[in-house]
């Protein structure tokens, strides 16, 4: 973005006009490049905005005021056994966010374990098993065909025997119109409550970034099913342009925890909104 800005020499309703063309291809959104857009055009129609770069500066700070409030880090703590259930469409990243969180927290010295709630696709149980062993956290698992929430609800029961300070829960991809599975999602949270009417604690909705303007279907429903408490964005290392961060942040009010940026374990930022703003607004290479 900044070398369509800083190509010109001054500020004209041209730049403006491939300005909103480019924070929309960015994968923003029409919420947030409005918005956007309405706090740098009030600023040229104030006259003060004395050049391109002047101009850049307000579209980062535009761009800051949308993301700084979704800014708000989650954490384990001592004395207590909390549950992360992570939700998400096929292929979105859960597993392997949930992999790099187990790392993460481990490394801060809490108790971590893990439940294999992906009772549906082949393969998934031990794919959890595959990232405990790497990560050297214990999995409670039952095999495929098992009662998701049977098998979360017993992870929990043993998380809370150990102490453990956290349980993450993977699940079964779905779609965000599939009702059923969606149903099975609240399932989990009606028999876990038993054992605490507070748990899950957390609920996290995985979004592949390179589905685009979906993803914030993805959200809206998944939200409205089984109410959100954090958003994990995975795969901005890749071809996503990322904008669709912003266009997140502007439609719900539910915390961006992490964004992923690779397959490795290392591979998990916590989000920040700064670092985010810098990304986007770096010039790619190649
Ligand atoms: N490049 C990149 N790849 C990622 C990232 N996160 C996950 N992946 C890859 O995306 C693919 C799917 O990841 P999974 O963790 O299996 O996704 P899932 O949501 O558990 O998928 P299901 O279990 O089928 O619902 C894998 O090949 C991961 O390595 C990321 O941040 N960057
Ligand atoms: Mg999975």
């Amino acid at each position: 973005m900044e070398r369509l800005v800083l190509g010109k020499k001054e500020i004209d309703a041209e730049l403006l006009d491939d300005l909103e063309a480019l924070l929309l291809q960015a994968d923003l959104g029409m919420a947030a490049t409005r918005e956007m857009m309405a706090a740098v055009t009030e600023k040229v129609r104030r006259k003060e905005l004395a050049d391109p770069q002047a101009l850049t500066a307000a579209l980062r700070a535009a761009l800051l005021d949308i993301l700084r409030p979704r800014a708000a880090q989650w954490s384990p703590r001592k004395g207590e056994t909390q549950v992360v259930m992570m939700v998400g469409i096929n292929g979105a990243g859960k597993t392997t966010t949930i992999g790099k969180l187990a790392a993460r927290w481990k490394g801060e010295g809490f108790g971590v374990l893990l439940a294999a709630g992906d009772t549906f696709r082949a393969a998934a149980v031990e794919q959890l098993q595959a990232w405990g062993e790497r990560v050297q956290v214990p999995v409670v698992a039952q095999g495929s065909g098992a009662d998701s929430a049977s098998v979360i609800y017993d992870a929990y029961a043993a998380a809370r025997a150990r102490g453990s300070e956290v349980l993450i829960a993977d699940t079964a991809g779905r779609l965000h119109t599939q009702g059923h599975l969606m149903e099975e999602l609240k399932k989990v949270k009606r028999v876990l409550a038993k054992l605490d009417p507070a748990a899950p604690q957390q609920i996290w909705l995985v979004l592949d970034a390179g589905t685009g303007q979906n993803a914030l279907n993805q959200a809206r429903q998944f939200h409205e099913a089984v109410g959100l408490t954090g958003i994990c964005i995975t795969k901005l290392d890749g071809t996503a342009k990322g904008g669709v961060v912003a266009a997140v942040a502007k439609a719900l009010p539910i915390p961006i925890r992490y964004v992923g940026v690779g397959e490795g374990v290392e591979d998990l930022r916590p989000f920040d909104p700064h670092a985010f703003v810098d990304a986007l607004f770096a010039e790619k290479t190649g």
